[in-house]
């Protein structure tokens, strides 16, 4: 990207400035996105949203931008300043659109940039697992009283394990001989999960517990923490949309509590670390238990199972598929994070019942 591009796109959103310099962050494996400083002195996150994953961007902007007000109604007891480091906060086009869209057809939004904080890619310490947890259960909190009605389904079907199923079997007639061969050692272990690994479903199919508003993406990269290690803001909300509690919460375990990177290859540093999962939980249920039926607390260490497997099962499906969904930098990126979430499985079931939740609270 050209910083003559990037300044053009800038200029058309409300500002008095311009780029002097940028950075483009690598961490997601969807959108592009960059981090600009101004003549000002001032940062902004500027992204190009991916319209081949995201099939209705203006919804999904919408979404954000409807999350972001709502949460900063419910802090109205933080100064300007502190908000702004508390919640994303969206800024408007000169049309007064909160996106642009290029002559390409790109569509870009523009959020403040959250100055003097820290991200994760693997936690090192049980503060930041029980801060996450609270962080989180703090978003789920706030938004539980948001009309899932007025948000748009950004992904149809985006944890629907019969979905991510019916992608896979599709992969596996299509792919290649030779990341076949690669992938089989794996093949087994899918089939023989299956039908555990749809109880989350069945669940939500069954009405039993309450569709809220949920982030679908609580990776531990998506958690912003000031330098004390506090937990800040909880930030990427463009998967938010109605869905169940599991698979934020599930989501987030898959990545505070795996010991090594999503995608590390050396398998021995892969361990789940059942003490951050212990801490996870504390910071989570003291946000979020007042909400919580013991339906959806009995459920929530499966929840955590099941978003390892589905995104096991995915990098496997875009392996077998030649890597048309994420970003990779090498040939077998997708089928080492496969691996690895295989691996984390393995680990973390071999300590799924100490991960009770419900029996431990009563
Ligand atoms: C993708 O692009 P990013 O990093 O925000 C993916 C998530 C996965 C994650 C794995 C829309 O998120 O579902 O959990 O990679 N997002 C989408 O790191 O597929
Ligand atoms: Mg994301």
């Amino acid at each position: 990207m050209m910083l003559s591009k990037l300044n053009s796109i800038y200029a058309c959103f409300k500002n008095d400035d311009s780029i002097i310099s940028y950075k483009q962050l690598a961490s997601g494996h969807i959108n592009d996105t960059f981090l600009i400083e101004t003549k000002k002195n001032a940062f902004f996150i500027l992204q190009q949203i991916n319209k081949g994953v995201f099939k209705n961007v203006p919804g999904l902007i919408n979404n954000k931008v409807l999350i972001s007000s709502h949460l900063q109604n419910k802090n109205t007891h933080l100064t300007d300043d502190e908000l702004k480091r508390r919640v994303l906060c969206f800024v408007k086009t000169l049309k007064g659109y909160n996106y642009h869209t290029d002559n390409a057809g790109n569509y870009w939004n523009m959020m403040i940039y959250i100055k003097d904080s820290v991200t994760y890619d693997t936690v090192k310490c049980l503060d930041v697992a029980y801060e996450g947890g609270k962080l989180m259960g703090d978003f789920l909190n706030l938004t539980s009283d948001f009309n899932t009605n007025s948000l748009i389904e950004v992904i149809p079907k985006f944890h629907s394990m019969s979905f991510r199923f019916n992608q896979y079997n599709k992969a596996l007639c299509i792919a290649s001989k030779e990341r076949l061969a690669k992938a089989s050692a794996y093949l087994g272990l899918v089939e023989e999960l299956k039908d555990e690994m749809h109880i989350i479903e069945e669940l939500k199919a069954s009405g039993d517990i309450k569709i809220r508003v949920t982030h679908n993406d609580t990776k531990i990269s998506n958690i912003l923490f000031d330098c004390n290690k506090k937990g800040l803001c909880v930030i990427d909300t463009d998967t938010v949309m109605p869905g169940i509690v599991h698979y934020d919460f599930g989501d987030a375990i898959r990545t505070i509590c795996n010991e090594a990177a999503e995608d590390e290859k050396d398998l021995n540093k892969v361990k789940f670390n059942i003490n951050y999962y212990k801490a996870y939980v504390n910071g989570f249920l003291e946000k979020m238990k007042p909400e919580l039926t013991s339906l959806e607390i009995k459920y929530l260490p499966l929840g955590a199972k099941t978003m390892v497997f589905i995104m096991g099962l995915r990098f496997l499906t875009d392996y077998l598929n030649n890597d048309i969904y994420y970003k990779t930098s090498y040939s077998e990126h997708n089928l080492d994070r496969s691996k690895n979430q295989f691996k984390l499985l393995e680990s973390l079931s071999s300590q799924y019942k100490e991960m009770d939740i419900l029996n431990s609270l009563s």
